[in-house]
């Protein structure tokens, strides 16, 4: 759906020529000015300058963007043939959605080989055409780094599910239940507890997302290790930079105790809040991204605006920016959508952008590949006022202090599809949440869709 109307669209034009109007062809854009010697002020506003403070950022989700061999099914190679028109919007930066081996459980946010391209998207040559192509367009191209989790069918877990006393067994979070079943009550983001009983032992495994998405254990060094040399394969490639998934939830406090109720209904600060996130992001950035010029944005959830600064103040050599969803997600309770006003937008926008810290760089965006299109979501996708909007929401984008984020599509206005049946969905949340609430007869399943 998303690829034919991308192909379709009369109104490709309509955000081009917006982009064009509101950033003119800048030199320090593509970060060539940036190139040792180059006579840039090294501050502006009080601010270190630095190419993907200065950069639009364009968000791909290979698998529906552009299919290049007719299987129905976008990949990398389609991306190679809209280089030409990503670079004639203006985006500078293209991040993509994990191209990575998986069984997509979780469309690819369950990695099976870190060092392998699914193949449903292409080849390792593939990759790297499609790199070089970026390359000779002084576009960048940053890679989405999943490993709060990997998929149960990566190598690890299939040796670690054999048991204490295999030598992959610690580099997954195993603990033997209690009396009454699971070793505590965390939940899963996807309905039900956070536990799987799994292996000869009896023993349970952590999975904050899918039963097929164990969490990794980052206490264990070696795990650590095999993260970093993951991360410098991609980087010694010459990738400029990573979106690292969930990555707050990477520590967990070793006791693993029990929520209290009110913890529960904000189980995600609590994930978001282990004793060794920081050290172990400092840790990575020491042993991988210190030796590159490469941006990372991390996904914040679970991240309160008070903790903010301890991942992306630029002193602390953690992130450079972060996502955090207070307003793509305004309205939303659970799956539900509620009545918001435009001043708790307001609010939320203006109190990320009043931190007076110079040390801190913002994003901005209005939507992505979790969220839906932000032209229904904040606009009106009305044939009467859908250009209009689309034109009013890429200008709000591309004018906030920040680093603006597109999702692919809204720059030709795209809207949600209008689904109709829960058939039609292939997401794992979606799914969950529908046995949770519709199976059970909780909601019906008109007002669920
Ligand atoms: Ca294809």
């Amino acid at each position: 759906m998303n690829r034919r109307s991308f192909m379709n669209s009369t109104v490709v034009a309509l955000a081009s020529s917006l982009v064009h109007k509101v950033l003119p062809a800048d030199p320090y854009a593509t970060g060539s000015a940036f190139a040792p010697g180059a006579s840039v002020s090294p501050e502006l506003n009080g601010y270190k300058r630095q190419w993907w403070k200065e950069a639009v950022f364009y968000e791909i989700y290979t698998r529906s963007f552009q299919d290049s061999n007719g299987d129905g099914i976008g990949d990398l190679r389609g991306i190679a043939q809209r280089l030409d028109y990503l670079k004639s919007l203006g985006v500078d930066v293209l991040w993509i959605s994990p191209h990575y081996d998986s069984p997509n459980a979780d469309n690819g946010y369950d990695i099976r080989d870190y060092r392998k391209v699914m193949a449903e998207f292409g080849s390792m040559a593939d990759f790297d055409h499609l790199l070089a192509e970026t390359k000779k367009r002084g576009l960048k191209m940053i890679i989405d780094l999943v490993v709060n989790h990997t998929s149960d069918e990566h190598e690890w877990f299939q040796q670690s599910r054999k048991g204490n006393g295999n030598p992959y067994h610690d580099y997954y979070i195993w603990r033997p239940g209690k009396e009454n079943g699971v070793p505590n009550n965390w939940p899963s983001y996807f309905g039900g507890s956070a536990w799987q009983q799994d292996g000869p032992d009896g023993e349970y495994y952590l999975h904050i997302f899918a039963k097929k998405q164990p969490d990794l254990n980052w206490d264990n060094p070696k795990v650590r290790a095999e993260v970093f040399e993951i991360m410098r394969f991609w980087l010694n490639k010459g990738i400029d930079g990573f979106r690292m998934d969930v990555i707050p939830f990477i520590s967990k406090d070793p006791r693993l105790p029990d929520m209290t109720p009110d913890q529960i209904a904000h189980f995600d600060t609590v994930y978001g809040a282990g004793p060794h996130t920081h050290d172990y992001i400092q840790e990575m950035y020491r042993e991988t991204l210190a030796h590159h010029d490469v941006v990372t944005v991390g996904e914040a959830a679970g991240v309160t605006n008070a903790q903010v600064p301890l991942f992306i103040d630029e002193r602390r050599g953690e992130l450079n920016m972060i996502f955090q969803f207070d307003a793509v997600r305004i309205g939303r309770r659970q799956w539900r959508q509620h009545a918001w006003k435009l001043t708790d937008l307001k609010a939320i926008w203006n109190a990320a952008a009043s931190n007076p810290d110079r040390h801190l760089w913002n994003t901005f965006f209005l939507g992505n590949h979790d969220h839906p299109r932000l032209l229904n979501k904040f606009g009106d996708a009305s044939p009467e006022h859908r250009e209009a909007s689309a034109k009013l929401l890429a200008t709000l984008l591309l004018t906030q202090k920040g680093t603006p984020f597109l999702y692919q599509g809204d720059e030709i206005g795209m809207s949600n599809y209008p689904f109709s049946a829960i058939g039609q969905f292939q997401d794992v949340e979606v799914k969950g949440t529908y046995t949770d609430q519709v199976l059970t007869g909780k909601v019906s399943a008109e007002e669920y869709l």
